[in-house]
């Protein structure tokens, strides 16, 4: 069999869909990095990591010196059984460090990842300009209306709307889907529908399958596979799979620190597959291996030169 027959269907991009409009300013004609900045004791990845707010500061702008094109600052885990934090808990961790970006001149969006309204609102006002929510505005009743309003005042700012399947201590348990890619993008474009009912153009809006939210490593395969089907949604498309759980199971690698270049695979077949931006916490070796990849994929005078 000849190996273009072999690959056509794994490979197949998103059927040549538009590209969608810029993201918090961020134009979306090649592939973007979402760095990861939790400043959380419990992250299943980099839980401590910074001690104390300047360093995290610091260690933020070393990923956007890496290339990161967004930071993505959460200051609660979400991992499969964590245990949630109040809001005000949660904006003591993460506001010095929105705060102390801003005050440094930070030149690229920053999101703040949270499920709280309350925080989405004081971190707009630090300075955050991108409002992630992994319950797709479900787990917190004012998420809605306050999203509206942010992205109402603030144009240039962008709202991700990510699937999950029940909340972080328990999505885990036995997660099941009539169809998985089938219910996550009828999931999506309801949470969509919802936004822009309440206001928020869909040029505002990101979709993210919410790898490892109520998936098991299964269903994880099918939404990167499936990812065509989140991109006809229309929406810029963002995958997080970094150092996710199933990638340790399929390399064999317990230690999440070191599942860099199978993050990177998982992530690069995203791109193929329709996703615009990738959340990630290994910045400088993501940002290489897109490089290359945007290079090939899309030939410049850069490349003819070589
Ligand atoms: N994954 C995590 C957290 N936030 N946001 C979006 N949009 N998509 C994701 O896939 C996503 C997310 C979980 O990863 P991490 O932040 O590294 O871990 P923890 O939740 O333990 O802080």
């Amino acid at each position: 069999m000849e190996l273009s027959t072999t690959l056509a269907g794994p490979t197949q991009r998103a059927a040549s869909l538009p590209t969608p409009p810029p993201f918090a300013r961020v134009p979306l004609d090649r592939p973007r990095v979402m760095a990861v900045v939790n400043v959380t004791p419990d992250s299943f990845s980099d839980g401590g990591r910074w001690r104390g707010s300047d360093a995290a500061v610091d260690g933020a702008l070393a990923m956007v010196a890496a290339g990161a094109d967004f930071l993505d600052v959460g200051g609660e885990s979400t991992r499969p059984g964590a245990t949630p934090v109040s809001p005000a808990e949660e904006q003591d961790r993460v506001l010095p460090v929105i705060e102390g970006l801003a005050r440094a001149g930070c030149p690229v969006p920053i999101s703040i990842d949270t499920r709280h309204a309350a925080t989405a609102q004081v971190a707009f006002a630090a300075g955050a300009r991108v409002f992630n929510d992994v319950s797709a505005l479900r787990h917190d009743p004012d998420s809605l209306s306050v999203a509206a309003a942010l992205m109402a005042a603030h144009p240039e700012a962008g709202l991700v709307l990510c699937h999950s399947q029940g909340d972080p201590e328990t999505m885990q348990n036995a997660p099941r889907y009539a169809h998985v890619v089938r219910d996550v993008a009828a999931s999506l474009a309801a949470a969509r529908d919802r936004a822009a009912a309440a206001g928020v153009p869909a040029a505002q809006i990101a979709l993210d399958p919410g790898v490892g939210f109520g998936k098991t490593g299964a269903h994880n395969l099918d939404v990167i596979r499936g990812l065509p089907a989140i991109a006809a949604l229309g929406c810029a498309v963002l995958l997080g799979v970094s150092r996710k759980r199933f990638i340790g199971a399929l390399a064999h690698e317990p230690d999440p620190a070191r599942r860099a270049p199978g993050s990177i695979a998982a992530g690069l077949f995203g791109v193929l597959r329709g996703a615009h931006i990738l959340r990630v916490h290994d910045v400088a070796e993501t940002v290489q291996a897109l490089r290359v990849w945007t290079a090939i994929t899309h030939p410049s005078e850069e490349t003819s030169a070589l």
